[in-house]
Formats: structure tokens, sequence, C-alpha cells
């Protein structure tokens, strides 16, 4: 409740900031862009960490005003980095929680953060667990309509970790299904178990969708991923997220 009360005041006092994860092409590792990830500088508590205050802002709604920050900073950013120089087109992908669909008008708020800052929409990626899908509503069908509309991309993050059937993946307008890392923790160990993350890249190929394997942390894993014919990666092999200066940094010198 305390963290809750804080968290209200945390948006107006400008205590969050995003950092930047680069994602990367295989098989040749070239930085094709950025997932934004939001942290919380509590004044007392120091760096709270998402896990324990986005489900807070879920239950509470501030979830709603918390996106939209989280949405502008992201955009803003990526724009800000052009401007710097960086002439390759990358993408910017953003987290949202399928509370932004029930409780606010997300491709509405969405359509006004590209205005506002001028990104792009066919470089922005927004990222949703398979929760979106498995409500299977007629309106977060019909939000994820609208969002594609737009022109953006739409990636469904750990993806293998929830309970839906695999039929939604036609049903939804997805473009990119970011593999969980539990699925490549054991990549090319002896005696790896390869199979899931195998067919969940099969399955990404026969349906015309990217893959983005996410936890890299080994090379082992990364030799793995693109005999399988993954797409993309990310992970702390690659970098950890980082501050917006050495993202950008990382971003301008990969030119
Ligand atoms: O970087 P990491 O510990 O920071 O992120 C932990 C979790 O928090 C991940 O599941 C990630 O998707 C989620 N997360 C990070 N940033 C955001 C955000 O801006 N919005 C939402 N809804 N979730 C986020
Ligand atoms: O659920 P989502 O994919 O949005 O979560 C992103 C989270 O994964 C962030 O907390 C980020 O810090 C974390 N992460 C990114 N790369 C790695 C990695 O290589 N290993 C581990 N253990 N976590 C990672
Ligand atoms: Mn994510
Ligand atoms: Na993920």
């Amino acid at each position: 409740l305390e963290l809750e009360a804080d968290l209200r005041l945390a948006l107006e006092r400008g205590e969050f900031e995003m950092h930047y994860q680069p994602t990367v092409s295989l098989p040749d590792s070239a930085v094709t862009g950025f997932e934004a990830l939001i942290r919380w500088r509590h004044p007392t508590r120091g760096v709270v960490p998402p896990q324990d205050f986005i489900p807070i802002a879920e239950a509470s709604g501030l979830i709603v005003p918390l996106g939209r920050w989280a949405l502008t900073e992201a955009c803003r950013q990526a724009m800000a980095w052009r401007a710097q120089g960086a002439e390759q087109p990358f993408t910017m992908a953003v987290n949202v929680s399928v509370r932004q669909f029930d409780r606010g008008d997300l491709p509405g708020m969405v359509g006004e953060v590209l205005a506002e800052t001028g990104m792009p929409a066919s470089r922005l990626c927004l990222e949703m667990t398979e929760s979106v899908l498995m409500s299977d509503s007629a309106e977060n069908l019909a939000a994820l309509v609208r969002l594609k509309a737009l022109g953006l991309r739409l990636a469904i993050d750990d993806f293998g970790t929830g309970y839906s059937s695999l039929a939604y993946l036609r049903r939804f307008p997805v473009d990119i299904i970011k593999i969980d890392r539990a699925f490549v923790e054991r990549l090319g160990t002896p005696g790896d178990d390869s199979a899931l993350a195998h067919t969940i890249v099969q399955l990404g190929q026969s349906l015309g969708l990217s893959t983005v394997a996410e936890g890299v942390e080994e090379y082992g894993q990364l030799a793995a991923l693109r005999v399988m014919g993954c797409n993309q990666a990310q992970g702390f092999y690659f970098s950890r997220p980082l501050p917006a200066a050495q993202a950008g940094r990382l971003l301008l010198e990969s030119a």
C-alpha cells in the first residue's frame, strides 16, 4: 500500500526511467533495435524492479498513465537517436500489459503517442504476453486489428509459458514470437534439450512469423540458435539493458 501511494507520486516526480536492451539479427549479430524496459528510482528504496511495481500498477489502474509515459519516452528516445545521426532503421519494442487493453483505449493512445513524437509506426513493436490472446475476447482482437492498422508490429512475449492454444497465432495479427528464456537456457550444453526451442522456431517459420530468442547468455546458445534458423536474439551475451546514453552510443557505433 505504501508502494502504491509512492507509485502515484513517482510519475509526477519523474522517478521512472527507461533502459534499453539491444536485439540482434542472426546469423550476423547486427543490432536491429532495442527493447525498452522501465526502471523506478525510488527515493529511499533504490531501484525497484518492475516485477515489484508493475503488478501494483496493473491492480490500481496506474498502468494506464504509466504505460503511456513508457511508450512516449521510448519513442521520444528513438527519435532523439535518429536526430543524433542513427541513420540505419532500428526498431523500438515496448512492453504493454493486458490491463492496458481492458482499462484504456490502447490503440487510441498509441496513435496519439506516434503523432506526438513523430515516431514512424513501422519502427515500433508492442510486446504482450499470451494472456492478451488467451482471454479470446472480441475486444482484444479488435484492439489488435486497430494497432496493426496503425502500421506497427506485434510480438508475443515469453512465448511458450502460457496455457493458450496455438490456434490464436492464426486468428490474431501477430508478427513476432519471442521464445521464452526457459527454452534457451540449456541450448548448447552436453546432452542439451533443444527440441522445444527448435519446435518454436519451426512454428514461426511455418506461420511466417519472425522468431526472437530471449535470454541468450552464452556462445553455445547463440550457435545452436543460428543452426535452427532463429531470426533474432537478445540477452546478456550481447548486452544487459543499458541506460539511454550507453544504448545510444552502441547504436551510433553500429551504424
Ligand atoms: O528488465 P526486467 O527486469 O527489467 O523486466 C522485468 C519484467 O517487467 C519483464 O517481464 C518486462 O516485460 C516487464 N516490463 C519492463 N518494462 C515494462 C513496461 O514498460 N511496461 C510493462 N507493462 N512491463 C514492463
Ligand atoms: O518478460 P520480458 O521478456 O519483457 O523480460 C525482460 C527481462 O529479461 C528483463 O528483466 C531483462 O533484464 C531480462 N533479461 C534480458 N536478457 C537476459 C538474459 O540474458 N538472462 C536473464 N537471466 N535475464 C535477461
Ligand atoms: Mn519483453
Ligand atoms: Na520475455
